[in-house]
């Protein structure tokens, strides 16, 4: 039988040595309340190496990514320090199998509430070949997080429910969208995330950053590519892909 440490330790080395790994398939019959428990596997592998958890993202809160993915059920991962790329700074391509992009928003959570706003860039990176995945191979690959990059906090305007999204890549738009894609109101996430991680006794501690989700289906990144995603009235977060 194949044991929940040692699904983690094959995703984990997935990532650490950018080879994609074949799906699990449905012989390892994996359900989504053991995926949660791989996927925490996964992280502890990420902290014994010195990374801190910062946060929470969701996936899969639109459409557009669940028609994408073929994946039809909210889902969230486990953010550290180590995903953070600053904002206008270089992700290293070499450090990825298969990476993409996609406009999200992000929230500051305080006190158990949210207590700002970011524009913010999600990128995405499968450990499983061709990007391809049941909804608990991919809870168990703590739901493809890799990098977020974040513009600057704000207080939260009123009614960010339907603000439009852009995503540029060198300049040209390729993604358009608006915030209701998120949810119906991205402001949903706070308490989505508190009841879907609260079921597996995972709280937003203070000052966590919240991922919302995709706004619009993830674009895939090449080398070079400079990447800009733009909020109606939240602002900019940039990033460039590197060698
Ligand atoms: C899963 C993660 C989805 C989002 O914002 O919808 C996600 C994937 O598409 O690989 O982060
Ligand atoms: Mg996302």
């Amino acid at each position: 039988m194949t044991t929940v440490d040692q699904l983690a330790a094959r995703l984990d080395a997935a990532a650490t040595s950018r080879v994609a790994v074949p799906q699990l398939g449905a012989d390892v019959g994996l359900d989504v309340p053991t995926a949660y428990r791989v996927q925490e596997a996964v992280v502890a592998h990420r902290v014994a190496r010195g990374e801190r958890p910062v946060g929470l993202k969701l996936g899969l809160t639109s459409r557009a990514k669940m028609a994408q993915m073929g994946v039809d059920e909210v889902i969230w991962g486990r953010l550290t320090d180590a995903m953070r790329i600053p904002d206008g700074g270089t992700l290293r391509f070499a450090d990825h199998i298969h990476p993409k992009a996609e406009p999200e928003v992000a929230f500051l959570v305080e006190g158990g509430a949210i207590t700002a706003v970011a524009p913010a860039i999600e990128v995405i990176d499968s450990r499983y070949v061709d990007f391809r995945f049941t909804l608990p191979e991919v809870v168990a690959d703590n739901t493809s997080a890799s990098g977020f990059v974040l513009g600057a906090w704000q207080p939260v305007p009123a009614g960010i429910d339907n603000l439009g999204v852009l995503l540029e890549v060198d300049g040209r738009a390729v993604q358009v969208g608006s915030t209701a894609a998120i949810l119906g109101d991205p402001r949903r996430a706070l308490p989505d995330a508190v009841r879907l991680a609260g079921a597996y006794g995972v709280e937003l501690a203070d000052g966590a950053v919240l991922l919302a989700g995709a706004a619009t289906a993830a674009v895939p990144l090449r080398g070079g590519a400079h990447v800009r995603v733009t909020v109606e009235r939240l602002g900019t977060a940039s990033l460039r892909v590197g060698p």
